[in-house]
């Protein structure tokens, strides 16, 4: 299966080498895709130079910060055109531990998502404090009630898609930016009629450089779970039985 792995990255100049020496130990035969937003720390730059020396290291430069869903929608295009078997959402910061590379490679053969997750047995957030463990677990199950979405963990940002299922949710008219990025996808792939599938993961918090994430992106998450609980989102064209592909 030709893989690739998309890491969106904004000042992530520390984590980038360490981060791609860990990445291929445990996925030798995939690539991956740096989708950097003009980071002014140099993270394109280095990620540039190591392309030259790996072909396996593919880089794409964005003019300026223009958000994590965005990076990803612009990934997911990338392993269309170039026609990857399956794409990866992975974070730059080592909180999507590389070790469990091999586990999604397993599962993706039998499944059109994998999601990995912190909230079935075996995964955890051991750093995370009681305040952030409420926000995160209560919009897991509010989500997951509201839109009856069959994921313990809908906004996890560590997944693997097959190419099928980029192309059948049409990434062009989405908007959502960040946790609700991953509640939006796993929306629309559950709508499409594709076999989602959960893995454990212990989640670690990122070992340096700062989050770029904030309050705002709670905010959205939940709004979009609400509108589209009463049908205000825009979604793909339903996938017709034709359409439909076997798995397994
Ligand atoms: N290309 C691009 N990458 C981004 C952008 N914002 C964040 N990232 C990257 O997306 C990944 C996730 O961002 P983080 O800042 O770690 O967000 P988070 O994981 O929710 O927050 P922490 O738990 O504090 O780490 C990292 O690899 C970032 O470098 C952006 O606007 N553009
Ligand atoms: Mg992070």
């Amino acid at each position: 299966m030709k893989t690739l792995i998309i890491i969106p990255t904004y000042n992530e100049y520390e984590n980038l080498r360490p981060l791609l020496d860990t990445v291929f130990s445990y996925a030798s035969q995939s690539d991956i895709l740096i989708v950097d937003d003009n980071s002014p720390d140099g993270t394109g730059q280095l990620a540039d130079e190591i392309s030259k020396t790996d072909p396996r290291l593919h880089v794409m430069h964005r003019a300026g910060k223009l958000g994590l869903g965005t990076a990803y929608v612009a990934g997911f295009k990338y392993a269309i055109e170039h026609l990857y078997d399956a794409a990866f959402e992975m974070d730059a910061d080592f909180s999507h531990d590389p070790r469990y590379l091999p586990d999604f490679l397993k599962a993706i053969e039998n499944a059109d998502l994998v999601i990995g997750s912190r909230y079935i047995p075996g995964g955890d957030t051991p750093n995370w404090s009681f305040a952030r463990r409420c926000i995160s677990g209560c919009g897991n199950v509010f989500a997951r009630f509201m839109l009856h979405i069959p994921v313990h963990d809908c906004t996890a940002g560590y997944r693997c898609y097959r190419r099928e299922v980029l192309e059948n949710i049409d990434l062009d008219t989405v908007q959502s930016q960040g946790y609700a990025f991953q509640v939006e996808l796993a929306y629309r792939v559950m709508r499409q009629g594709f076999k989602i599938v959960e893995i454990p993961i212990i989640f670690m918090d990122r070992r340096v450089g700062k989050s770029k994430m904030s309050r705002k992106i709670v905010f959205e998450a939940f709004t979009y779970v609400v509108r589209a609980k009463s049908g205000k989102v825009p979604l793909p064209v339903p996938r017709t039985q034709s359409q439909s592909i076997k798995v397994g």
